[in-house]
């Protein structure tokens, strides 16, 4: 495998050493092949809102499997998990399930480009929408952790159809549109960067993208594979109050399991085969294992088909609502061990006079090692990577698991416990003290 991996950012490159081989994990933790264990704050990068091996899960993928692995054939499981992301997500009517977050961005762009009968797209630099021709530009996680150039094997004629902006600058964004009259297809971004090193909106960015958008013709694509049920039942779009016309969906929503999704209105949505005339297609999207998986997931974020089928129903008599129906609790823990633990970090480093911000959007962070407010891919970019790898092999010695890169997002799931924070803040103590010089 080329550098003993199968997705690049995993392979150690830019903290130095080899991986851990995970040999399995549970609850909040992950132990090697050689027995190390660790806390896990990378949570197989979003997924794993309920941590390793959550019970449910096992037991419905076990049920689920005997049943049959896959049918290439509709399922009552693939209607049941349409019906919740329906009734959670707020601007998305029809969904349709694909096997990753990359599939799922490259159908949305061609929906975007077939509905608008436009070609060019606009990307944020610093954003990561998967691996697909065209999204690579000044992308952020892998790309941007390995410093590569844009990707050759892109042919040109697609990456010309690619234009750029900072993140959160909206003047930006305008003026892209004006030299571009009429030839945008589409924004995609994520609402909250988090390939980037974890970037939130700036007030009114998301509004401002929504507004650009309708007063050009074009459709706002959020690429919400990572803040999806992550950041709260509705995702980003239901806490900053923002709807877009297309969303894509991973990770949490698959429980672990391969997954992508993409939904938005209907009227855009039957644009694609066999209603419409934009093909996409997969022969295990809606694998029965992945929705069951989903499904259990969803449940126990307060998500159930009944209350989703409910709220859908309610949002069609009532027109559009930012309300979902998610079990506040879950996220509110989240949020409060979360902020406990990027609170307490903060106070560490002041300690340890070693220069920090930290970036955090309900259960996901960055610690950046920098002095300056980290708002855009250029501010992430004047980090300290180097000073990130010590931190990061310092932190790894004691038994913590970090993402490899200065420019991914640490995750906590249900199942980190105060005493996985206390534990991870002693570590943090002495490692920051050790990246002091
Ligand atoms: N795109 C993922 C991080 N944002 C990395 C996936 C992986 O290496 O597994």
């Amino acid at each position: 495998m080329p550098g003993g991996v199968n997705s690049p950012v995993r392979a150690y490159q830019a903290v130095g050493g080899s991986p851990p081989v995970i040999a399995f994990g549970r609850g909040a933790r992950v132990t090697d092949v050689d027995g190390n264990e660790y806390i896990d704050y990378v949570l197989s990068w979003g997924p794993l809102i309920l941590g390793h091996a959550h019970p449910s899960v096992v037991q419905v993928l076990q049920r689920a499997a005997e049943r049959g692995t896959s049918f290439g054939a509709p399922t009552e499981l693939e209607a049941e998990l349409a019906r919740m992301v329906i009734g959670a997500v707020p601007s998305i009517e029809m969904v349709r399930f694909v096997n990753s977050g990359t599939e799922a961005t490259m159908s949305a762009l061609r929906l975007a480009r077939g509905y608008t009968g436009r070609d060019r797209i606009l990307k944020f630099e610093g954003g990561y929408h998967g691996h697909a021709d065209g999204l690579l530009a000044r992308a952020g996680s892998g790309v941007a952790t390995l410093g590569l150039p844009d990707s050759p094997g892109v042919p040109k004629a697609f990456a010309e159809q690619t234009l750029l902006a900072p993140y959160n600058d909206l003047a930006a964004v305008r003026r892209v549109f004006e030299q571009h009259p009429d030839e945008i297809a589409c924004i995609i971004v994520e609402p909250v960067a988090a390939n980037m090193g974890v970037v939130p909106p700036a007030d009114g960015f998301l509004a401002g993208l929504r507004e650009v958008t309708q007063e050009h013709g074009a459709l706002l694509i959020f690429d919400e594979v990572v803040t999806g049920f992550r950041l709260a039942a509705g995702g980003a779009q239901a806490l900053y109050g923002v709807e877009p016309d297309l969303t894509c969906l991973g990770k949490v929503i698959g429980g672990g399991l391969p997954v992508g999704a993409y939904g938005g209105r209907t009227e855009i949505m039957q644009r694609m085969a066999p209603t419409g005339d934009i093909y996409q297609a997969g022969t295990l999207s809606g694998n029965p294992m992945a929705m069951a998986a989903g499904i259990v997931t969803l449940s126990i974020l307060g998500v159930t088909p009944k209350a989703a089928a409910e709220q859908d129903a309610a949002r069609r008599d009532a027109g559009p609502s930012n309300e979902a129906p998610t079990n506040e609790g879950c996220y509110r823990a989240l949020d409060e061990l979360t902020s406990q633990l990027t609170d307490q970090l903060l106070v560490l480093a002041r300690r340890a006079e070693v220069d920090v911000q930290i970036n955090r959007a309900g259960s996901m962070f960055t610690l950046f090692f920098t002095d300056a407010p980290v708002t855009d891919y250029a501010s992430a970019k004047r980090a300290d990577t180097e000073r990130y790898a010590r931190f990061h092999r310092a932190m790894l010695d004691r038994g913590i698991y970090l993402p490899p890169s200065q420019f991914e997002a640490c995750m906590l799931s249900l199942v980190h416990m105060e005493a996985d924070v206390e534990e991870t803040l002693k570590a943090a103590g002495e490692a920051l003290q050790e990246v002091r010089t």
